[in-house]
């Protein structure tokens, strides 16, 4: 027996699929995947860190009732955060944030929810924390736009290439929170 076919006793049409270290009913895989599979990438930048930030950044993301995927710490490389700034790589800012992120370590995540990567952006606040309304991550802990204390990914499509650059597939944990039906109606 591998791990997609799994006995139980919940019948002959109910098939159970692995996903990470649980095993989901069909049924409740479908609903993951329709409805709460989305990820986001989330990182607490050096700043973020050094001012002892991350269990306040946690809280939020895990009170809202997203689930956490994965979470590093780590000293990110050079080129791993060159790689992840890809797309700004011309704006005059690139090299000083670049320098920035690598200047100490950063709290890496990934989060699953609904919506997550857009909710996770309002969470997060405007880039620049003068334009963060109170009640944001960027609006309530920080003041300029290159101490901005966290990462968080700005699509779908951008999402999965970051998770994709900074976690192995076997680094992602999937397992169903006993609070997901309390969350989703
Ligand atoms: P985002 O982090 O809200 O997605 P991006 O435009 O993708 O914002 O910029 C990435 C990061 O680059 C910002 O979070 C901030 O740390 C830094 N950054 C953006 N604009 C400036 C700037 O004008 N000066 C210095 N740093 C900047
Ligand atoms: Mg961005």
């Amino acid at each position: 027996m591998n791990n997609d076919e799994v006995d139980d006793d919940s019948g002959p049409f109910v098939s159970q699929l692995h996903s990470g270290n649980s095993y989901l009913s069909f049924q409740e895989a479908q609903i993951s995947s329709t409805m709460a599979e989305e990820r986001t990438f989330i990182a607490v930048k050096p700043d973020g860190v050094q001012r002892g930030l991350v269990g306040d950044i946690i809280k939020r993301f895990e009170q809202k009732g997203f689930r956490l995927v994965a979470m590093k710490f780590l000293q990110a490389s050079e080129q791993l955060l060159k790689q992840h700034y890809i797309d700004l790589k011309d704006r005059p800012f690139y090299p000083g944030l670049v320098e920035y992120m690598q200047s100490g370590p950063v709290v890496a995540m990934v989060w699953e929810g609904l919506n997550v990567v857009k909710t996770g952006r309002v969470m997060l606040g405007e880039t620049n924390p003068a334009d963060s309304k109170p009640g944001t991550i960027r609006g309530d802990f920080c003041i300029q736009v290159g101490r901005n204390i966290i990462h968080g990914s700005d699509a779908v499509e951008s999402a999965k290439t970051e998770i994709n650059l900074w976690f192995k597939p076997e680094e992602l944990v999937s397992f169903k929170s006993c609070a997901h039906d309390w969350i989703y109606e």
